[in-house]
């Protein structure tokens, strides 16, 4: 499924964000930066100890929920890797929704910075962090919209889901705005 925002598209697709082109690729790191599992173990294995060396040398402080750093891609097949910082779940009254809309918005302001024109993006925190995956989906189908829409200057930004599920959770977030 996509729809068009402003100049840009928004695109859903099922997959493994490690083997789909694109300028950029987008990671759900933790604030330490410091790897893990999830999609996070994935980029970095797929990727290579090159990106871990530029995070540690450039990035050692790490950076807090809501915000992104990018790095190279390594072996992956990208230029540049975002990592973005989603909020920890911790029943929705502690900034979470701002937190995981800011690491969205990082993400796509960083990719523009960069010159990408293409960037892919994980479902943010439905994992390991236990984001409720309708309210993630929403947020960040919401804050990707906003931001093509006021003219970030990407061609078309993707989200790779990672189940089915994932999927129709988002796919269901992008039918509200038609
Ligand atoms: N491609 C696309 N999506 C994936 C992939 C993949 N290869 N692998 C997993 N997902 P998570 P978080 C989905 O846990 O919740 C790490 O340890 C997954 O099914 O990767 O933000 C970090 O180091 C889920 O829908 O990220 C942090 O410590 C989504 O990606 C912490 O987990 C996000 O799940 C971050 O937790």
């Amino acid at each position: 499924m996509e729809q068009q925002f402003g100049t840009g598209r928004l695109v859903l697709v099922e997959g493994d964000i490690t083997t789909i082109a694109a300028d950029a690729i987008g990671n759900a790191a933790n604030a330490a930066l410091a790897g893990g599992g999830g999609v996070d173990g994935a980029i970095h294995r797929a990727g290579g100890p090159e990106i871990m060396a530029e995070l540690r040398s450039r990035h050692s402080y790490g950076t807090p929920a809501g915000t992104a750093v990018s790095t190279g891609a390594g072996a992956l097949p990208a230029r540049w890797v975002i990592h973005a910082v989603g909020p920890v779940w911790r029943g929705g009254d502690h900034g979470e929704p701002v937190q995981l809309a800011g690491a969205y918005r990082s993400a796509l302001s960083i990719a523009a910075e960069l010159g990408a024109r293409t960037l892919t993006l994980p479902a943010i925190s439905a994992g390991a962090y236990g984001y409720p995956l309708d309210d993630a989906a929403r947020i960040a189908v919401a804050t990707v919209a906003d931001s093509l829409r006021a003219g970030a200057p990407l061609e078309w930004v993707t989200f790779v889901l990672f189940s089915p599920r994932a999927l129709a959770a988002f796919e269901h977030a992008l039918l509200a705005f038609r």
